[in-house]
């Protein structure tokens, strides 16, 4: 088979965004299209030369396609040995984990995570360093340039790769090897959490539902909760990998996942309800009568991580996306360790993790994760509540509602503007930037404006600076306005808007979200306009 350098030209249009290259299916499908963003890869990539490259993704349509493409181009670069997730399935957390493990010099993921799948939906890329970690800002920007001058790619003609077959096989120079993509993270979650107590409190009659959304979690779900936590079978909810994700939306929200929400307020619920998204790095929680906000989630696993056996020394530093909510910022400080904060997606917060300053860390959207990989991380988010539940024997509820009394309690809400007309969009930007340049100790009701600006971002490891990461309006400690606009969407524009309001009265603990953020809804209204410049009257989406 012979190695063939094809002529090409470049696009154009392959800017990463938030988490890699996002596009639609059909995009991905123009000739070249993923060859030439491969190729700028390993051309700016040349070090992975003669290394190893993790190969996967998360089963959606084109995944399989793809990979072949990938394992190909990999051969005819000089990769020396592709490690492939049988299948071609590897959710995100387990691929960078993989990535480390075998100290490859980098991985290819194959998501759009949560967007939908299918020959209409999403298909992406991202690429991993040797530190398991997505590509900073600087290569994503070095590969970008690059893609728009590309001229030929190499690739290996006729590849005929079997990745349903386990073992190693031959492609011109490079070893292929194809692996159980469960087991070295099933082992890597078996050393972090106590394995025993959580199967003693399921066998106390403990109760766990756990939805993959016919996504990539469900072997590895399967695995860990069932075949070896002892779980019943049907604790796991949807669980084969679909090419269409069953033609769901693996989006683990108040919305996407209502059924979820529906069953934590029967009186029989579970005692632990939870769903994780299309590439298995995202997580929600509920449990019986209450949803915890992802902010929450985070604050009381850094409240309570020091009881799992992976984190007896307790925390080097904690860390969290911007936009989201300040309730980790709490215990951090009683808690006496580092707090970041950093701009949205993952990779500002990887820095941090190879320079020992950081223990957990997580966003809003329903992502959080630890040390233990350099992404975030679904399911380990969930055995990170069943051994907490399990150590300290109490229920989500009582464990939150401590917390709140403790710390008092942060109200958040995300409020999305989807498929916006770019112009839009800017028109709404420019407005709270023009609007910023005047709210400094301007009062709305019993809220004074402490602080208006764009936030950047100045990252204390590399000292790197970025810029443009979301306008906000702080309201001393009481409450936050964060807009700025997605970097993962695939169609037109998406606005995000963020209220936070904080409360420690203890009348004031169990109020309705809604009701709590609609005057913080209303003053951004006042100052964005975005209803106005949009013509939207509410949003497309509450989270
Ligand atoms: C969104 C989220 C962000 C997350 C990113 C990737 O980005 O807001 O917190 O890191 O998705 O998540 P944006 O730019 O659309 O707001 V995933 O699960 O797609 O890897
Ligand atoms: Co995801």
């Amino acid at each position: 088979m012979p190695i063939r350098e094809i002529s090409t030209r470049p696009y154009n249009d392959q800017k990463p965004g938030t988490a890699g290259l996002r596009k639609k299916v059909a995009v991905f499908q123009q000739p070249h299209y993923l060859e030439n963003f491969l190729q700028s890869i390993f051309d700016v990539e040349s070090g992975l030369r003669g290394q190893s490259l993790v190969i996967g993704g998360d089963g959606r349509y084109y995944n399989r396609e793809a990979i072949r493409i990938a394992i190909a181009m990999a051969a005819a670069n000089g990769i020396a040995r592709v490690i492939v997730g049988q299948g071609g399935l590897l959710s995100t957390p387990a691929a960078s984990h993989l990535i480390r493990l075998r100290r490859a010099g980098g991985g290819l993921i194959f998501t759009a995570s949560h967007n939908p799948a299918g020959p209409d939906g999403d298909f992406g890329l991202k690429y991993n360093v040797a530190s398991g970690g997505q590509a900073t800002e600087a290569l994503t920007a070095r590969i970008y340039e690059h893609s728009r001058t590309i001229q030929r790619y190499r690739i290996v003609e006729g590849a005929d790769i079997d990745i349903d077959r386990r073992g190693v096989q031959k492609l011109e120079e490079c070893e292929i090897e194809v692996i159980d993509g469960v087991a070295d993270y099933a082992a890597l979650m078996q050393s972090l959490f106590d394995f025993d107590r959580i199967r003693d409190w399921l066998r106390n009659g403990h109760r766990l539902r756990f939805d993959a959304m016919h996504a990539v979690t469900g072997p590895y779900a399967q695995r860990i909760l069932v075949e070896t936590l002892g779980a019943p079978p049907d604790a796991v909810d949807n669980g084969s990998p679909l090419e269409d994700f069953g033609g769901g939306h693996p989006d683990p929200n108040l919305i996407y996942a209502r059924p979820l929400v529906e069953l934590a307020q029967r009186a029989d619920a579970p005692d632990l309800i939870a769903a994780s998204d299309g590439d298995g790095d995202r997580n929600m929680i509920l449990g019986r009568g209450i949803f915890v906000s992802p902010g929450d989630s985070l604050a009381l696993l850094a409240e309570h991580l020091h009881k799992l056996p992976g984190y007896r020394d307790g925390l080097r530093g904690v860390a969290r996306s911007m936009p989201t909510s300040r309730a980790v910022d709490r215990v951090a400080r009683a808690l006496n360790v580092e707090c970041h904060e950093t701009p949205t997606g993952w990779k500002f917060f990887t820095q941090l993790f190879d320079a020992g300053r950081l223990t957990l860390c997580g966003e809003e959207s329903f992502g959080t994760s630890s040390s233990h990989t350099r992404e975030k991380d679904g399911l380990w988010a969930v055995l990170a509540w069943l051994n907490v539940l399990a150590a300290t024997g109490r229920s989500v509820r009582e464990l939150v509602e401590a917390h709140w009394r403790r710390f008092g309690r942060h109200y958040y809400a995300r409020h999305d503007y989807e498929g916006l007309p770019s112009s839009a969009a800017l028109r709404v930007l420019q407005t709270l930037t023009d609007a910023n340049a005047h709210l400094v100790g301007k009062s709305f009701g019993e809220w004074t404006v402490t602080q208006a600006d764009e936030f950047s971002y100045r990252d204390p490891v590399d000292g790197s600076l970025a810029v443009n990461q979301g306008l906000r309006v702080i309201f001393g400690e009481r409450a936050r306005i964060v807009l700025r606009q997605s970097g993962t969407g695939t169609e037109g524009a998406v606005l995000r808007l963020y209220l936070e309001r904080y409360e420690n009265r203890e009348t004031a603990l169990d109020w309705n979200p809604a009701d709590a953020l609609a005057p913080l809804a209303h003053i951004a209204e006042e100052c964005a306009h975005i209803a106005e410049l949009t013509g939207r009257r509410a949003p497309s989406l509450v989270t």
